[in-house]
């Protein structure tokens, strides 16, 4: 990233594949943190180019057509994950740094969907205390935020797979998962039998952030045309970030946290980002905005000296 992009910046309002409400004010909370002055400081053009919504009246058909058993507002999350696809493949033809504001993790789905429209060997850095690779059949709860990954490895119901096109849209080996530490059965297996490589707060704590990053980038850039972010402000200790849905203790540092982005936009082969699962609803006093402003901040170049 030494010629700054520009950034299509799309704000995500949307809850309904968490378990919890309040991850659709993510998007404005981490707006009023000032985030646009911060990037405009760094000297970056920022476009917020859309506000991704349902249409005002859902029906929801969906629901009542197709079984859709275990998937909680299945008809909601297809319509705003066909919608940011769109957004996403249109900003991506023009040449923007497409960076997402969610909303909850089930928005993953399209994004990564959008992104492949232009990259065929697409790279995922997943940095979340979860590894959102559950379907229908192994999910503890229904909530699709718990799915996104699988989806886009074309793991779970069709109609969710079929978004831009019925193709994966990434493929398990071009994958890599920081700061997992609550996984499901299901999800454990998933990892092991398809290979995806996994670092996992044991990992963290044994070699510390910085190898831990060394070695992902290593390992994404060789074999992608693109990589894209996708940080889950839940991969952070909850005493740094407690507005989010499903926290969960032992997780990223402030600093280690941080350490990753830095060392992300040194590396210079990030060509996409979200932000997501910030609950400002659960918050306090803005502090998970905040600091998700820090993150993009310093993913975007900003330096201590
Ligand atoms: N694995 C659990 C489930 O599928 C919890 C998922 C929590 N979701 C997220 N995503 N915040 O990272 O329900
Ligand atoms: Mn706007
Ligand atoms: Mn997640
Ligand atoms: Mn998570």
């Amino acid at each position: 990233m030494s010629i700054k992009p520009k950034i299509a910046a799309i704000s995500v309002p949307f809850d309904l594949g968490a378990g919890r409400r309040g991850a659709s004010h993510g998007p404005k909370a981490i707006l009023d943190a000032g985030l646009l002055q911060a990037l405009g400081q760094m000297d970056y053009t920022v476009d917020h180019v859309a506000d991704i919504r349902l249409a005002d009246d859902t029906a929801a058909p969906l629901d009542a057509q197709v079984d859709a058993t275990n998937l909680n507002y299945f008809a909601e999350v297809i319509e705003i994950n066909t919608r940011l696809a769109e957004q996403v493949a249109q900003v991506v033809s023009q040449d923007y740094f497409p960076l997402i504001l969610g909303g909850d993790h089930s928005i993953a789905i399209g994004t990564l969907a959008g992104l492949s429209s232009h990259y065929h060997h697409l790279g995922v850095i997943w940095i979340d205390a979860h590894s959102d690779l559950n379907s229908a059949d192994t999910s503890p709860s229904g909530n699709i935020h718990g799915m996104s990954l699988a989806v886009s490895l074309g793991i779970g119901h069709p109609m969710l797979t079929a978004i831009m096109g019925n193709k994966p849209k990434v493929k398990p080996e071009n994958i890599v998962l920081i700061g997992a530490r609550s996984l499901d059965e299901g999800e454990k297996k998933l990892i092991r039998s398809l290979g995806i490589k996994c670092f996992t707060m044991y990992d963290i704590d044994r070699k510390g952030m910085a190898q831990v990053m060394q070695e992902a980038i290593d390992y994404i850039q060789i074999r992608t045309d693109g990589v894209h972010l996708s940080y889950d402000v839940d991969s952070v200790d909850p005493i740094e970030a407690p507005g989010t849905g499903t926290t969960v203790k032992g997780g990223l540092q402030f600093r280690e946290a941080h350490l990753a982005v830095e060392m992300l936009h040194e590396a210079g082969i990030v060509t996409s980002a979200e932000f997501v699962e910030v609950n400002p609803l659960l918050d306090d006093s803005n502090k998970t905005s905040q600091l998700a402003v820090s993150l993009i901040s310093s993913f975007f170049g900003e330096q201590i000296l």
